[in-house]
């Protein structure tokens, strides 16, 4: 077809490497940065496509997150911000790997199965993080887009959830915020000291938090907003990118998988610190005790401390509303048997993976959902929004001062996504107002001691699950020997899946004392290598 000329001719620049085949994953494509150009510019294309289709502005983000500086990846975001539908995930994989002279056939394909007009117009804003890999590969997102004649807005460096952001303010006309940088800074700068002005009398060390940004992009956005906090908080950045490697031997990941603080990190006992991850979309936080002995505050945890400060609200500003907690199966055993038994809150659990999480919180009118690795936001529902905001105009006294405290957490929060920034203005402003310090906050439950193996398998898609992935189908066998395992540890749980990030299978394992959650998660893996078809020698014992 004449229109697609423009097509043909631009993907020669962009050639793709005869029988690469990738996979759009958990988190979109993701891999060496060497093998992405071609992965780039079509999704440069479809990003053109999903916007005819949606009749919306779509994101297109270029990072590979967590991952090292050598990799990159590329995640598409649909118009209200979420994450791209999964039909359009299939469309995305076809594309992908269609081999040079197949393309235009599945574009096609493509266009007709959508009943796309192609002479309506598209919008698409593109973002990168800050890998070397990333500004030429966003330019290749960008010459997609213009091959389908399609309008871009170049965003630049911004983390993930700031382009979640800008898609969502831009299709909602500007109701959400203004989609710039600067609109969002301003948006939650002021909530922020919204919520905490009323705080009387807080120490400077009450108001010191030791950032590590994890060599990356949230780092440098973090340092554009430190002078704008007013004194309120005061922020000390390490790994900010001016020497370190982007997440090596820092950022939230490794925090979290090492259970110990980043390298360059300046930490005294007791000083109250948290490490974003490489696209700046996950935050935990972290301290050292007295004796030397870190305690890690992770998704689960600051779930808790975010739910329970909401509940809390709401119940005195008397809004009855449903309110639920969505975890996955790596949450803590300890997290959940609080949220449900002793903060009486509803909890879910459901397959690993943001969207996942994200669906499943939209049912409430509160849904906080965080995966322990420390992804997570709050979302709220338009009729819990509308009900705030009225009783911000109509009520007085007590009743409203926790209405307005509820409005400007709204504001504060990220709802497009999980977002580091974000969700640590949250934390800080709760801290502050319950006057809480972060040991205190640690001890409103005990994390049973718990440990994450990885097994190499020749194909790991022989592991089947169920149950938002508690529990495996197949290879046959498998699931009996894991309880029959998990039997013999005092609290013990096991459960096991393939990774969608990694060629590898997860172990997971918890139980009363870290030598029982080592020894089971190492009787487990050798239970899946026996089972499920190990490559690379058997799994070492720990
Ligand atoms: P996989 O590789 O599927 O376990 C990992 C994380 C997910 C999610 C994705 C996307 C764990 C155990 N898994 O997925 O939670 O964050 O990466 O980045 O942390
Ligand atoms: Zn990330």
């Amino acid at each position: 077809m004449a229109q697609f000329e423009e097509v043909s001719k631009k993907s020669e620049l962009h050639p793709k490497p005869v029988g690469m085949v990738q996979q759009y994953g958990t988190a979109g494509f993701r891999t060496h940065a060497d093998h992405l150009d071609h992965v780039m510019f079509r999704m440069g294309l479809l990003a053109a496509l999903r916007s005819r289709n949606t009749k919306a502005t779509i994101g297109v983000m270029v990072t590979a997150s967590h991952n090292p500086e050598e990799d990159n990846g590329v995640k598409l975001i649909d118009p209200m911000g979420e994450m791209l539908t999964p039909v359009w995930e299939v469309y995305a994989t076809r594309l992908v790997n269609a081999e040079q002279d197949h393309l235009l056939t599945v574009l096609e394909d493509v266009i007709e199965k959508e009943s796309i007009d192609l002479t309506q117009e598209a919008h698409v804003f593109v973002g990168k993080d800050t890998r070397s890999s990333s500004a030429r590969l966003s330019e290749a997102v960008l010459d997609g887009v213009t091959a389908l004649r399609g309008h871009s807005k170049d965003y630049g460096l911004v983390t993930t959830p700031q382009l979640h952001y800008m898609v969502c303010c831009c299709n909602t006309r500007g109701e959400y915020g203004q989609a710039s940088v600067e609109g969002y800074y301003r948006k939650l700068l002021q909530a922020f000291a919204e919520l905490t002005k009323h705080v009387p009398n807080r120490t400077d060390d009450q108001k010191c938090l030791l950032v590590d940004g994890a060599n990356g992009i949230g780092a440098l956005k973090l340092r554009e907003m430190v002078p704008r906090l007013q004194g309120e908080l005061l922020v000390s950045l390490f790994c900010d990118g001016t020497s370190g490697k982007l997440n090596h031997q820092c950022g939230a990941d490794f925090v979290k998988v090492q259970q110990k603080s980043p390298k360059g990190i300046d930490m005294k006992a007791g000083d109250r610190c948290c490490s974003f991850d490489g696209d700046g979309d996950r935050i935990v936080y972290y301290y050292s005790d007295a004796e030397g002995h870190f305690h890690l505050l992770d998704g689960d945890k600051i779930a808790t401390l975010i739910s329970t400060f909401l509940k809390e609200l709401l119940t005195q500003a008397g809004l009855d509303l449903k309110m639920a907690v969505v975890q996955t199966a790596y949450a803590n055993g300890s997290s959940t048997r609080y949220l449900q038994d002793t903060m009486k809150l509803i909890v879910k659990c459901t397959k690993t993976g943001v969207k996942h999480l994200h669906h499943v919180a939209q049912e409430f009118d509160i849904g906080v959902y965080f995966e322990a690795n420390g992804h997570g936001t709050v979302l709220f529902s338009k009729v819990l929004e509308e009900k705030i905001r009225r009783l911000c105009k109509d009520s007085d006294g007590e009743r409203r001062r926790v209405a307005t405290l509820l409005k400007n957490s709204v504001d504060l929060i990220n709802q497009t996504v999980g977002d580091a920034i974000s969700d640590m203005l949250l934390i800080e402003a709760i801290l502050a107002i319950r006057g809480m310090t972060v040991q205190q906050w640690d001890a409103i439950y005990t994390d049973l001691p718990n440990r994450q193996l990885k097994v190499k398998v020749s194909d790991r898609r022989v592991i089947e699950t169920t149950d938002a992935e508690r529990k495996t189908v197949s290879p046959a066998g498998l699931q009996e020997a894991i309880d029959g395992l998990v039997e013999k540890h005092r609290q013990g749980r096991s459960f096991v899946r393939p990774s969608g990030t990694e060629d590898v299978v997860r172990v997971y394992a918890e139980a009363e004392t870290q030598e029982s959650a080592d020894a089971l998660a190492h009787e487990v893996s050798l239970v899946v290598y026996r089972l499920a078809g190990g490559v690379g020698g058997e799994p070492k014992p720990l």
